[in-house]
């Protein structure tokens, strides 16, 4: 990208801003939560919006000068709607995070409790870590995987602790599980108790806009929080989708504004209607099918190459490997060690990780990015390929040779810039 301005203006911004497209463009991204947005989205990040103060909802602002602002909302909030069959979207929250914030303060009172995903099973940070500030509010208790090897979640412990513990919510999601969830399962059981259900998309989002993957609505979950970049390919933010309208949208929008947030980002959200306006075209239904090709082309390297992944492989965009177990060195060691060689993914905790959080056993990686740069599984294999050669011999000579390699296949795939 061209920044003419920093350039003249602000050497130091300028360097660090061209050192980023560089990364970006001669190494691989593994990040399975990345990925590269169009030259239309940057464009309307980068647009006039990021000026405008716009408190307040589509019609409904505390300033004025909203001509612009509510246009952009309202299509943003439309193409949401109908990407993944909502009846309501909020896409205003800042993040992911900020999204299930402001979903936890709609639902619930201090002191209410939330059935979410182990964390060291795959749930996220904001489903109960406690080293959120949400645990001093909220009491989370949590569900996990009968068998680490498949995958397979503990519906019966699940329904036995919802139960004992009364939820308001059931929260299904994850940002570190490679299979699909039982959604009815999950749905059975909040009705059973009388709990919302409620799923966070954010690492599926793509694939569930896609149709690649089952849409939760369609086993009639409540609420799904996400963000808007991973494989749904936007700017970085969150929202907040229903599935029914109903007294919940009023509280959902009271949660973020003024609850949670101030003005919102109006270039961002101007941003994510560009995004959802690709994510409705045919391609990227092509698109995220390819994800979850590449995964499992991937997934069937490690296997054959003895390998542990976590629930056995993928049918999603992400994989967790015990890089511990299969190849003698920590998730931190990997991470570096492939690093160094110009491929980017974490180091991650797995399931009853006998190692520290900062050097787990496991590290995750994905293929949302790589298949944006038009990769397709035969390059998926080949990546594979390529990072167990690192893994496992780990010499300056093989590193070399692989720097050179994986400069050359993402030579071959330039960044689009447009993908209608
Ligand atoms: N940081 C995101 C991820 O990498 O999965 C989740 O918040």
């Amino acid at each position: 990208m061209e920044f003419p301005f920093i350039e003249r203006n602000d050497k130091e911004v300028y360097k660090a801003l061209v050192g980023e497209d560089i990364r970006e463009r001669d190494g691989l991204e593994l990040i399975p939560s990345e990925n590269y947005v169009s030259q239309a989205v940057k464009e309307a990040l980068a647009s006039s919006l990021t000026n405008k103060y716009a408190e307040g909802y589509p019609g409904k602002r505390y300033y004025g000068g909203q001509e612009f602002t509510d246009a952009v909302e309202t299509l943003a909030i439309e193409r949401a709607k109908k990407l993944f069959g909502a009846s309501y979207a909020n896409v205003q929250p800042l993040s992911g995070a900020n999204a299930n914030i402001a979903m936890y303060f709609a639902l619930l009172e201090p002191g209410d409790t939330v059935l979410a995903m182990n964390l060291s099973h795959g749930g996220h940070l904001t489903h109960g870590h406690p080293v959120t500030y949400l645990t001093k509010i909220f009491n989370f208790v949590h569900y996990g995987m009968k068998d680490v090897e498949t995958g397979e979640i503990d519906y019966d412990e699940m329904r036995r602790v919802a139960k004992e513990k009364k939820p308001k919510i059931i929260l299904a999601g994850f940002s570190a599980y490679p299979r699909e969830l039982n959604y009815a399962k999950f749905v059975e059981i909040a009705r059973e108790v009388g709990a919302t259900a409620v799923m966070d998309i954010a690492h599926i989002a793509g694939l569930i806009a896609g149709g690649a993957v089952k849409n939760p609505f369609d086993y009639g979950f409540d609420i799904l929080t996400t963000t808007t970049h991973k494989t749904l390919r936007g700017p970085r933010g969150g929202m907040i989708l229903i599935r029914e309208d109903s007294t919940l949208a009023e509280k959902i929008d009271k949660a973020v504004f003024p609850g949670l947030q101030g003005g919102p980002h109006m270039n961002n959200i101007a941003a994510k209607a560009v995004a959802f306006g690709e994510a409705l075209q045919p391609s990227f239904k092509k698109y995220a099918l390819q994800v979850i090709e590449n995964a499992q082309a991937m997934a069937e390297v490690f296997s054959t190459n003895g390998a542990r992944m976590i629930t056995g492989g993928t049918s999603n965009h992400l994989i967790l490997l015990d890089v511990f177990t299969s190849f003698g060195i920590s998730g931190g060691e990997a991470e570096s060690l492939l690093d160094s060689v110009g491929i980017t993914l974490n180091k991650n905790v797995i399931a009853d990780d006998t190692r520290k959080p900062m050097d787990p056993s496991g590290i995750r990686f994905g293929t949302p990015a790589l298949t944006t740069r038009g990769f397709t599984s035969i390059d998926a294999k080949r990546v594979a390929e390529i990072m167990i050669s690192v893994l496992t011999k780990q010499d300056s000579t093989v590193l070399a040779g692989v720097t050179d390699e994986v400069r050359t296949l993402a030579m071959q795939y330039p960044i689009p810039k447009s993908f209608v």
